[in-house]
């Protein structure tokens, strides 16, 4: 059985992370495009405890997840060996139940399915959705929280709302201050904070972004 390792994970462990693949991506070796997250550590460290993320939950994330990883209990060293063969933004771990994809929006549905299969074969582990705000947009993300919703389903979305999509800011696209869902029953399966990223969306900054 896999243990998860996040209650002895830090902001610092994570944050110290982050700088050495930006180091390490900084030298070009890394031929593919990686994304860095900083300023939400503390806010995913908790979400892990208060939700008591563990070995029989699933974790599905997108191209952001070096963080998620770490917590999910993925040793450090496999984190780094698939960043540096070019899978930071496709992080997967079957063994660790923690899958992520570069793709906007394709894997809502996927947890939603396994959130009903979990249902439906009275498995216990919960479904736990990372995205970004502008993620929260979409139609896929209204569709599979309404589904999530109306059957109750075993999974969580978390939106990491850091106000911008690449470069684009996020309130001028949804014409509100505020995400669509709150206030609205749909909250109940959605867990929403803000965070400001002190990295590119992409990269180090000096190449395009996308
Ligand atoms: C289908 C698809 N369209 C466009 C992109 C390019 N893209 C990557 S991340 C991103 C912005 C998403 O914004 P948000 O959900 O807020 O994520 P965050 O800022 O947290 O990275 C876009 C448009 C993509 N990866 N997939």
């Amino acid at each position: 059985m896999v243990q998860t390792k996040y209650r002895e994970i830090t902001k610092e462990d994570l944050c110290d992370f982050e700088k050495e693949i930006a180091e390490i991506y900084a030298t070009g070796v890394i031929k593919a495009p990686v994304h860095l997250r900083s300023g939400r550590e503390e806010q995913l460290i908790q979400i892990f405890k208060d939700n008591s993320i563990a070995s029989e939950d699933y974790v599905f994330g997108h191209w952001d997840s070096h963080e998620l990883a770490l917590l999910k209990g993925v040793p450090r060293e496999e984190v780094k060996q698939a960043i540096l063969d070019g899978k930071s933004i496709s992080l997967c771990f079957p063994e660790y139940k923690i899958f992520c994809t570069g793709i906007v929006g394709s894997l809502m549905g996927t947890a939603v399915g396994v959130a009903w299969a979990l249902q439906r074969q009275n498995q216990r582990g919960r479904v736990y959705i990372f995205c970004g705000d502008m993620s929260s947009e979409t139609g896929i993300f209204h569709e599979a929280v309404k589904y999530a919703v109306s059957f109750d389903l075993p999974v969580v979305f978390v939106v990491c709302d850091n106000g911008l999509s690449v470069m684009t800011e996020t309130r001028k696209v949804w014409g509100s201050p505020e995400p669509w869902f709150l206030g609205t029953k749909y909250e109940k399966k959605i867990i929403y904070f803000r965070y400001k990223n002190n990295y590119p969306h992409s990269g180090l900054g000096w190449k395009i972004k996308f």
